[in-house]
């Protein structure tokens, strides 16, 4: 497995490359371009300034998260054709320079959803919390402005201002929209792309849904074993795979993250793993925790070891952390909890590796 680390880039990120680089164990960061709009190319001058950057300072750049993906595509809409084409050409631009693997993800409107942005726990630290009353009672208008409020100065990952700025109109959009539809407009979508992706090497990895459940009465589909088989199955190639994120597939307790991780990671369809803990008070109100296996809900060893069983040789990054330390970051992408979280797991894989 390769460790890596989610960096937003210099201009919006309050840690350096430097930093990262300086976490035991470290191999490369997992970047994005954020000043594209969702839906045109990535121009390969950027991007390739970016790699460099990256490059210089001793990490490597070979995952990419996310190239979202344009609503007009999710919808299936006719002018999917054009936004398509363009993502072909992002796909080629990135494998120009190195990259291996694209995250992204297929939910409507909203990216990764919580009530709370900075839950404040008894040790002081501060994290991110889901309670499906407290969304129930809240508008879309009104998250989006939670969000904004609560960032901290920074954007979030997901949350682009400018197709949130049209969300009364996006969500109307999809009201003719249900599951089968959405994995229409998924199969549809990934076929287009496999033939580039065979022959540039660039693998997919879709990212589940962050609840792992329909949000505001908008269909989400990549939530559970039975959906990711289906996912799976709509395109029969290595290059259709996942980002198995521990802590969105994990909200929902029936999801069984280990068994997951054994199916799929031997099938060679898991790509890239987010690794994070939560806790559930019950169905539908969590809160992430520090990634130690005993302050949160899911068990990181049996989880490295599942990947550890099965060869994993994909990209492994921490997922959220809370914030600590007094640190003033981007909720869930601060530097210490997340560093903390990376030598953890690093520290498994070493005792599963000298273990077996
Ligand atoms: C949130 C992230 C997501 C993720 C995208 C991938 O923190 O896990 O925003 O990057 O869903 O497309």
């Amino acid at each position: 497995m390769k460790m890596v680390f989610r960096w937003f880039g210099r201009a919006d990120d309050n840690i350096t490359l430097k930093d990262i680089a300086q976490i035991p164990g470290m191999t490369g960061i997992v970047g994005a371009l954020f000043d594209v709009p969702v839906g045109e190319v990535w121009p390969l001058e950027k991007i390739r300034a970016l790699a460099d950057e990256v490059h210089q300072s001793g990490l490597e750049f070979e995952v990419v998260e996310s190239v979202n993906v344009h609503e007009d595509i999710k919808l299936g809409l006719p002018s999917r054709e054009q936004y398509i084409d363009n993502y072909i050409q992002t796909i080629r631009n990135l494998a120009t320079v190195g990259v291996k693997v694209i995250c992204y993800n297929f939910m409507p409107v909203f990216d990764w959803l919580r009530s709370d942005l900075a839950k404040e726990l008894p040790d002081g630290s501060a994290t991110m919390a889901y309670q499906e009353e407290i969304i129930k009672a809240t508008t879309p208008v009104e998250i989006v402005e939670r969000f904004s409020e609560g960032s901290q100065g920074f954007s979030l990952p997901g949350w682009e201002p400018e197709r949130l700025a049209e969300l009364k109109q996006v969500l109307e959009l999809y009201e003719g929209v249900d599951e089968e539809q959405l994995f229409q407009n998924l199969k549809y979508f990934l076929e287009r792309l496999m033939p580039v992706c065979e022959e540039t090497g660039i693998k997919m990895a879709i990212h589940p849904d962050d609840p792992p459940w329909s949000v505001f009465g908008l269909p989400r589909i990549i939530t559970n074993r039975e959906n990711l088989v289906r996912l799976l199955s709509l395109v029969d190639s290595p290059y259709n795979g996942l980002t198995l994120c521990t802590g969105s597939l994990g909200a929902n307790p029936n999801n069984d993250i280990p068994a997951m991780i054994r199916e799929f990671g031997q099938m060679g369809r898991i790509h890239f793993i987010h690794v994070r803990n939560l806790k559930l008070n019950a169905p539908g109100d969590f809160y992430e925790t520090s990634h130690l296996s005993s302050d949160g809900s899911l068990d990181m060893f049996e989880i490295m070891k599942a990947l550890y069983d099965v060869g994993f040789d994909g990209y492994i990054r921490p997922d959220h952390g809370r914030m600590i330390w007094g640190e003033q970051g981007r909720p869930g992408y601060g530097l210490y909890d997340r560093a903390l979280g990376a030598v953890y797991l690093t520290g498994l894989w070493e005792a599963l590796n000298k273990m077996s």
